[in-house]
């Protein structure tokens, strides 16, 4: 058995089951053991971002990695992205990168990079395999590593790939999170008891369904409120799951919001910090005065945490809530006229199917709607963890793979789709559900709107050249067609509504283009 085919039987036994890949030469051992070896569904993405994009989208949706396979240093750089979005939303994913033969490394052939380098700053564990024989074992645990929710990347040099009869295939391994810290689950409940404003601020997989019901539990008993950062990976939301409010983006709304509580319980989410640093605006969300308590560390597992302390507190009632935290249903109506970023947030709100994935990458489109979104039927909510944008198209991709039976719908600015736009194409291909609605502002509104709070009213061309996506304007239609995805453009709510409610009674992808002012 060659070195890649222990590669790919290794990382099946794992639990591998899908590969996006844009592979090249030092990759080719791989594709053909992956064509060898039942049990993994090769995807195409038409640059590795969106391949990065995808697995992080799989990943946050089951809770599991999926494999890329990308090409050397370079393939690797156009992924580090939604390579970092996938670090930031605790995502797990396997990057199986190729190297240069080792014996013609040393002679810094043209396409010859420090892979490792590039790995260091989004993985949470890298390696080089140092031998045919060493990679079934540096598969199987870069896959539990991944599994602690985060990005483990293997880089594989050719010659390994194609030696014959070194090493056997390994067992999948396991690594399993470290158990919560007494002392710190008694140091929460114990401020829980005594302090009535505390703000429990979830993060990870606390925002899956049954870390949700422990934070449930803990606001039941103890009246506090529950907050997600303003990015987050993943967030189960709507009917019967607590109401999670969302930290404000903008510091000076975030501060406000968050003033009154005496305690931050940090609970698998980092202590909020402004997005930028604004001169004169401090980076720490909370003042020096509230107090931050944290539950766990990222290697401990945040849901036995919460259950720990929901646990802990049993009989507490000082500040409770009684029954009240769960969501209920009530939709908002469908507005109408014409079409604004808060009436389509309205219109998606009005019509969503149950369990839908949501990916969120509208930016300033949907700034206006979190509060109505929580009285909804079930969905999953994906946001854009680390900022770096163009992960929408690829996530959304990644998330349909993963839940063929649910609709994706991808809520996506227009500037940001730009970025990864050939994920269409994967779209089309593989037959996925995926409705994407283009925030079609013709700008990058965003930094429109931080040059004004900059206090520059009037823009001059430099800079409306680089914030202005016109002249020529993009057409959303023929580009989509061009990817083999149906198209079509709105600017009202009621056509809006109707496409919307066409493209889900059918099936496959399609792209809406919702012209906003
Ligand atoms: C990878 C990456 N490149 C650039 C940026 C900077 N950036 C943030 S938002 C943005 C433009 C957003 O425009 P659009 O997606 O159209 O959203 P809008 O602001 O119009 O709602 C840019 C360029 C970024 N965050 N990440
Ligand atoms: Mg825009």
């Amino acid at each position: 058995m060659r070195g890649a085919e222990l590669l790919i039987r290794t990382a099946v036994a794992s639990g591998i089951e899908v590969c996006f890949a844009n592979p090249g030469t030092t990759e080719l051992p791989i594709v053909m053991a992956l064509d060898r070896t039942p049990g993994i569904r090769s995807v195409l993405g038409l640059f590795e971002g969106v391949c990065t994009g995808a697995a992080d989208g799989y990943g946050r949706m089951l809770d599991k990695p999926a494999m890329t396979l990308l090409h050397l240093g370079p393939g690797l750089a156009n992924g580090i992205a939604n390579l970092h979005n996938a670090r930031r939303a605790k995502s797990p994913v396997l990057n199986v990168i190729g190297e240069h033969a080792t014996w013609h490394r040393d002679t810094d052939p043209p396409l010859a990079m420090d892979i490792e380098s590039l790995a260091r700053t989004v993985s949470g564990w890298w390696r080089t395999s140092r031998s045919a024989r060493d990679i079934a074992g540096d598969v199987a645990e870069a896959v539990a590593a991944s599994r602690l929710g985060q990005v483990a990347t293997l880089i594989v040099p050719h010659d390994y790939q194609v030696v014959v009869g070194e090493g056997h295939p390994a067992e999948a391994r396991r690594v399993p999170f470290d158990p919560p810290e007494p002392d710190s689950i008694e140091a929460a409940a114990k401020r829980l008891r005594t302090c009535r404003k505390v703000a429990l601020l979830l993060g990870g997989r606390a925002l899956r369904k049954p870390g949700l019901d422990a934070a449930a539990r803990i606001r039941k008993m103890t009246g506090c409120d529950l907050f997600s950062p303003a990015q987050f990976g993943y967030m189960e939301r709507g009917l019967g799951l607590p109401f999670v409010e969302r930290v404000p983006y903008f510091p000076e709304k975030a501060t406000a919001r968050l003033l009154g509580y005496e305690v931050m319980l940090l609970a698998g989410a980092r202590e909020p910090v402004t997005f930028f640093g604004y001169p004169g605006i401090k980076s720490q969300i909370l003042t020096d005065e509230q107090e931050r308590i944290t539950l766990c560390t990222d290697r401990e597992d945040v849901v036995e945490a919460l259950e720990n302390l929901a646990d802990a507190l049993s009989g507490t009632s000082t500040f409770g809530t009684g029954d009240a935290v769960f969501a209920r249903m009530n939709r908002p109506p469908l507005p109408d006229g014409e079409l604004t970023g808060q009436k389509a947030c309205l219109t998606l709100a009005a019509l969503q199917p149950e369990n839908a994935i949501l990916i969120d990458e509208a930016i300033t489109a949907r700034f206006m709607d979190f509060p109505f979104v929580a009285e909804l039927p079930p969905h999953t909510l994906l946001s854009v963890s680390g900022g770096a944008i163009g992960f929408g198209i690829p996530c959304a991709t990644g998330a349909a793979i993963a839940c063929p039976d649910r609709w994706v719908i991808d809520l996506q600015a227009d500037g940001s789709a730009l970025y990864t736009i050939q994920g269409l194409w994967t779209q089309a291909r593989e037959g996925l559900n995926v409705i994407t609605l283009i925030c079609s502002n013709r700008s990058y509104r965003i930094l429109q709107i931080e040059l004004s709070r900059g206090g520059i009213t009037s823009l001059g061309s430099n800079a409306r050249t680089v914030t202005e996506l016109t002249n020529p304007a993009i057409d959303w239609v023929k580009t989509a067609q061009g990817f083999g995805v149906p198209g079509v453009t709105v600017s009202t709510v009621k056509d809006l509504a109707r496409e919307l409610s066409g493209a889900l009674a059918g099936s496959g992808p399609r792209l809406i283009e919702m012209l906003l002012p």
